[in-house]
């Protein structure tokens, strides 16, 4: 038997078969994220080198200070999926509105849009920690050949037809799925290739770890008060481990591998929650799913919240099944 680790490409053109819908087009999508991750990890490590660190002065419709490798990351991506003509809409966290990628022939017959937060835990960049790309992609639902519109993005997380991160760590690795599992892919930065090194990757049903910013313990719901103190108490395998990065992506990578559960609840600071419905929570809940996790706001699931706006935030409750299970369950019993 073959020995040869299988590289991000041949593993797509391996599986060509099992994307729904497959015309290629997913394939080169997927090949195309592949080549701005490789663009912009190259960036990420060099950022403590060269004066590309601190605010760019800008702000994002966050109204974040943007870091200056989140524009960076943000136009990679945004330029590579636009000049593949591949997808017929982007909508970004740096962007106010989606854009609209419109033919460069009459036949313009692209039916994929992608959503995508570029750089996510940016704040972490001038601390040398770990930070993240986080995509999402649908199929559109107005006509082929016509612009997109708004409805084109907002769809609930269950009609993604793949979602995926990359985690610019000790090592980058790319992980996605298309709705047949999960797989992590690493790079060796000395060739620039991703080879697959977390085949079929999982969530423990059971974990020991918790990761939530308790600086907001005060203002959260009692439910989710409760659920920590559970943590904490001192009974069978607990108490449990707090681990909190600052970095959804790192968090919940590291959660997948060794078992565990993020939480971004609301707050008097996030009345909705921080996270972003359409490019951080749901596909970071379709990964989730697909690796035998689970992911809601505490009462139903991510991938059914119904989209009302392109930059909506949500609570976010994810991770291995039974610790949001629990979780959920002191939500139901003390709620708010
Ligand atoms: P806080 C980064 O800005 C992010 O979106 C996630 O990656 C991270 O888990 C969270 O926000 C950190 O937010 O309020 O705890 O600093």
């Amino acid at each position: 038997m073959s020995n040869k680790i299988q590289t991000l490409g041949e593993f797509i053109i391996e599986n060509q078969d099992s994307f729904q819908f497959s015309s290629g087009e997913l394939s080169r999508l997927i090949n195309s994220i592949r080549l701005a991750a490789k663009v912009v990890n190259h960036e990420v490590n060099k950022a403590g080198l060269v004066d590309i660190l601190g605010a760019a002065g800008d702000t994002n419709i966050q109204g974040e200070d943007q870091q200056k490798l989140d524009v960076y990351a943000n136009e990679k991506f945004i330029q590579t999926l636009t000049k593949r003509n591949i997808v017929c809409g982007i909508a970004s966290e740096e962007e106010d509105s989606f854009i609209s990628i419109n033919s460069q022939d009459e036949n313009h017959q692209n039916k994929y849009v992608v959503l995508i937060d570029p750089l996510d835990g940016s704040s972490n960049i001038d601390v040398n920690v770990s930070v993240g790309t986080i995509f999402s992609i649908y199929r559109r639902v107005t006509p082929v050949g016509t612009p997109v519109q708004l409805k084109d993005f907002l769809q609930k997380g269950s009609e993604q037809v793949a979602a995926g991160y990359v985690v610019y760590g000790t090592s980058t690795m790319l992980v996605y799925t298309t709705g047949h599992g999960v797989n992590g892919f690493t790079l060796n930065p000395a060739i620039g290739t991703f080879y697959l090194s977390h085949p079929k990757m999982e969530f423990p049903e059971d974990g020991t770890m918790y990761s939530v910013n308790e600086g907001n313990y005060l203002d959260f719901p009692l439910g989710i008060k409760k659920y920590i103190k559970y943590c904490q108490e001192e009974e069978g395998d607990r108490p449990y481990t707090s681990r909190y990065i600052g970095s959804l992506v790192s968090d919940f990578h590291r959660n997948m591998i060794k078992g565990g559960i993020y939480m971004y609840p609301k707050g008097s600071r996030n009345p909705d929650g921080k996270l972003r419905l359409l490019y951080e929570c749901n596909p970071m809940a379709f990964i989730a799913e697909q690796a035998n996790g689970k992911s809601s706001d505490g009462y139903i699931r991510t991938m059914d919240v119904e989209p009302t706006e392109l930059h909506q935030r949500v609570p976010f409750v994810c991770g291995s099944k039974n610790m949001v299970n629990k979780v959920e369950e002191f939500m139901r019993k003390y709620g708010e």
